[in-house]
């Protein structure tokens, strides 16, 4: 849906609302509509009234932080905000799934299907990001297909208007202003055409969704061309993911953790409050098991672990390791992280 709130609309409204209280509306209306008029004459751009206004302080912020001009005018110059972004700002639906139903939702057999074949067709690249960064590749798969579906479906959210809209107008204000400032530097830096510079509707970038901030804390140029292009160059996405998992901490060849059973005695429950992790031998020794019944791998006894049951007592229990605290980082939800982990797991076990 393309932008069809504008800022005049958001200039007025207030008006409005003045003019239907006042009682005297003559006095009110005269000064406030020529000032309102005033405005549209003295430019005809988007730039104008309140919003307008806004751009303008933030244009100097930006300049001050060392933007160029000419940058500012291909980025600023058209902006407007979009009422999509707004109204998807503000009803974002209750997360009502289990993990259970998110899981079939989110990997169904063909995204793993798909999974399997994106991870052969790029292996030669993968085994070269996982010398580099050391991460295994199947995690860098598992990530980009869950985010973008193996960059097909990125959105197509223009993220300067994306992040002007909500900083202007959202409910976290200060923190879109921060990434909107960042994705300006980003093109400024030459990295993606604003054109080009697209995401999704809260500014999640390219095939590896990073925001603004995470792309200038992370993203690489892997195929050397001088630009950081996680956008259309497969070979800085999977660099660019691999560089975050591994500047937060990665271990190669830890795994994430592993999906294991509880004996009927066993208080999963209280187990699963205490945050601090514990190493997984004492986890073998208070009755958690392998799925099939086996004890816990002792090459992994000095793994420190915390349980996880993201369905409660009745479903699936999870011993997470420090590379799922990792991935936690990329994004705070046990749902998203375990997804990944599973696809992972999913991808090597084929
Ligand atoms: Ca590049």
């Amino acid at each position: 849906m393309r932008p069809n709130f504008s800022p005049l609309r958001l200039a007025i409204l207030p008006l409005f609302a003045l003019l239907l209280s006042a009682t005297s509306a003559q006095a009110v209306e005269e000064p406030a509509l020529d000032m309102s008029l005033g405005e549209i004459s003295s430019g005809g751009s988007p730039g104008n009234g309140q919003f307008g206004q806004w751009l303008k302080g933030l244009r100097e912020e930006a300049a001050k932080r060392g933007i160029k001009t000419k940058t500012l005018d291909v980025t600023l110059n058209n902006v407007q905000p979009l009422d999509r972004v707004i109204e998807l700002d503000r009803t974002q639906p209750e997360v009502t799934m289990t993990f259970v139903q998110y899981l079939e939702h989110i990997t169904p057999a063909i995204r793993v299907e798909q999974a399997r074949a994106r991870f052969s067709e790029n292996q030669q690249l993968l085994r070269a990001v996982e010398k580099k960064f050391g991460v295994e590749p199947e995690f860098i798969v598992a990530l980009w297909g869950i985010e973008s579906n193996f960059g097909t479906n990125m959105g197509d959210f223009s993220v300067i208007q994306a992040l002007a809209t909500l900083a202007y107008n959202g409910r976290r204000s200060d923190y879109f202003r921060e990434e909107l400032l960042k994705a300006l530097i980003i093109v400024d830096q030459g990295h993606i055409e604003p054109g080009l510079m697209l995401g999704s509707w809260a500014g999640a970038m390219g095939q590896a969704q990073f925001m603004p901030s995470s792309f200038l804390n992370y993203a690489v140029d892997h195929n050397g061309d001088g630009r950081r292009d996680i956008w259309g160059t497969r070979a800085d996405v999977f660099a660019s993911a691999a560089n975050y998992l591994a500047t937060e901490g990665w271990k190669h060849g830890e795994g994430w953790g592993r999906r294991v059973l509880a004996p009927l005695s066993f208080d999963v429950e209280a187990a699963a409050a205490v945050k601090e992790p514990k190493p997984v031998s004492a986890w073998r020794k208070a009755g958690l098991t392998l799925m099939d019944g086996s004890p816990l791998p002792s090459a992994e006894d000095s793994r420190m672990a915390t349980l996880v049951l993201p369905d409660g007592i009745k479903g699936p229990a999870f011993l997470a390791y420090d590379n799922y605290r990792v991935i936690m980082h990329w994004n705070r939800s046990n749902y998203f992280v375990l997804a990944v982990s599973q696809l992972a797991d999913q991808i090597r076990n084929q």
